[in-house]
């Protein structure tokens, strides 16, 4: 077990030991608590929230539950255990004792894969901002928060990658971070899903649900690197980001069984007459969230991800499930749209070029284990109607069907066919005010839900669902 030191900044690096990082770093903290007091969750700073910490990296380090004011978390810096003679994975470095230090030729390369990666977790606090505000009980906005803290603490994860292994250049990028803002035109995040707003609850979900998972996967691969701090403070960020999903999975879980109970009630499927969320307005928000997070893995076919993959940098979620790691002779079969006429025609990849897609396949299988769970909602409800993840084709602004149109079944559009059914499959401004107004207020009475989802089974760490997890200023006893 790796045990946290309770200095200043928490960490399990020997961080007293590093006095110009420690300075460094001591430096950037209260930017970072400027940040987040400024464009962390409105509203709720000084509540006490019954909140998990970290204590140590391993297992029973998750145990720590107690009340805290958000901005008092305690963000630090925690390492997975060094994995002793850890060696290279795959690529053309197979084999090779793992870097302790970031190779010259790779600096560049590595840096921009942090920074992307970094950027990803202040955007997402900065798009749930408001959320608490319309809360659909304190269960859900306590959970809301702990995301948001965790998310915090993944940008320290980066910044410390920054700050300790790129100089100058890193300090830099890690005030970048902290100015960059999330849908702003001037200074945007880096990558498209994380510009969207994300304004209801449905969102949140979806988002936790399928963009979190990106994360997922991208820790894994990045899990996998040839550059052993960024394999251990992935592999570290890996433990909370399984929270992250939950929290997605089983609150689409709880609208749809609520939806469901209301159907039987209304005894056909329009639930909007009742205050639900109609199964129709859910799988638009389902096509949005899962299209916007298709893109963050980029390309299909991709000369970056080759390169990542042949230097080390980035390998396979899981690499060891794969029988050859080096993936200088396979090829993918893909059907690719032809320059001009846009009509598919099947393509053999090289493998090395294909890894963004190896990735996404990844990814896709699950959430699609995700959505079979959802759908067994509503078969033991007795419903036939059933939940799908879009086509892949759907609804890309990257790789290689972007800028052409297609339904969700992957069939192509004319931009007069997409423009006429386009609110047939993602919301509409009519059905983001719907979801909004059933999210006017918060509900705030310990145990109590809003009209649209139901009860989660059970409460956080064996208290009861009507514990009160978020309290009013002042008081904060367990
Ligand atoms: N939006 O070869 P390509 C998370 C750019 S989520 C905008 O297709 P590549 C979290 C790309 O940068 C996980 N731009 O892709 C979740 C490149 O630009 P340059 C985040 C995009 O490079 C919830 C160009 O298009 N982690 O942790 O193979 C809450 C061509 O690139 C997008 C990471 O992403 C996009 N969607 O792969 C909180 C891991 N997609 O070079 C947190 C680190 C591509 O031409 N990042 N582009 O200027 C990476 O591994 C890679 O940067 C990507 C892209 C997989 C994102
Ligand atoms: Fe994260
Ligand atoms: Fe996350």
């Amino acid at each position: 077990m790796t045990a946290i030191s309770n200095e200043k900044i928490p960490n399990n690096v020997n961080l007293s030991e590093d006095k110009k990082l420690q300075r460094a770093l001591e430096q950037w903290q209260p930017n970072f608590i400027n940040w987040w007091n400024e464009m962390g969750p409105e509203g709720f700073q000084s509540r006490n929230v019954y909140l998990r910490t970290a204590i140590s990296t391993d297992v029973e380090g998750w145990a720590h539950y107690d009340f805290v004011r958000m901005p008092e978390y305690r963000w630090g810096i925690f390492l997975a255990d060094a994995v002793p003679d850890r060696k290279i994975g795959f690529g053309d470095v197979i084999g090779q004792p793992v870097w302790q230090d970031v190779p010259g030729e790779h600096r560049n390369t590595l840096r921009r894969l942090i920074v992307t990666q970094g950027d990803t977790e202040p955007a997402s606090v900065e798009q749930q901002r408001m959320l608490g505000h319309s809360c659909p009980s304190l269960y859900d906005m306590r959970n809301l928060f702990q995301v948001n803290v965790e998310e915090g603490r993944h940008l320290w994860a980066m910044v410390y990658l920054l700050q300790r292994f790129f100089g100058r250049d890193g300090r830099e990028e890690a005030e970048g971070l902290l100015e960059r803002r999330s849908g702003n035109q001037d200074k945007p995040r880096i990558l498209g899903a994380f510009n969207e707003p994300c304004e209801d609850w449905l969102s949140f979900m979806m988002f936790t649900m399928f963009t979190d998972r990106d994360g997922k996967y991208q820790l894994l691969a990045l899990a996998e690197s040839g550059f052993d701090p960024l394999s251990r403070t992935t592999r570290f960020m890996l433990t909370e980001e399984a929270h992250h999903m939950f929290v997605g999975e089983t609150g689409i879980g709880r609208i749809v069984q609520r939806t469901s109970a209301l159907m039987k009630e209304a005894k056909n499927e329009d639930v909007r007459t009742l205050g639900g969320i109609d199964l129709a307005t859910i799988q638009k928000y389902l096509n949005l969230w899962y299209s916007l997070s298709l893109d963050l893995f980029g390309s299909e076919i991709s000369t970056n991800a080759a390169s990542f993959f042949a230097s080390g940098l980035k390998g396979r979620a899981k690499e060891e499930k794969f029988a050859d790691h080096v993936a200088m002779e396979g090829v993918y079969p893909m059907d690719v749209p032809k320059p001009g006429s846009g009509e598919m025609q099947r393509e053999e990849v090289p493998l090395r070029s294909a890894m963004n897609e190896v990735l996404r396949d990844g990814y896709v299988d699950d959430c699609q284990r995700g959505v079979d769970r959802w759908n067994k909602v509503l078969r033991d409800a007795g419903h036939a109607h059933e939940l799908k993840l879009p086509s892949r084709r759907f609804h890309r602004q990257q790789g290689i069907f972007s800028g052409m149109h297609f339904d969700t079944n992957g069939n192509r559009l004319t931009a007069e066919q997409w423009a006429a059914k386009r609110d047939a499959f993602l919301p509409s401004a009519a059905d983001r005010a719907y979801v909004k107004s059933l999210q006017g207020k918060a509900i705030v009475e310990p145990g109590k839900m809003a009209n649209w989802i139901a009860p989660p089974p059970r409460g956080v760490n064996a208290k009861p669902v009507e514990f009160e997890y978020v309290r009013t200023d002042g008081q904060g006893q367990a």
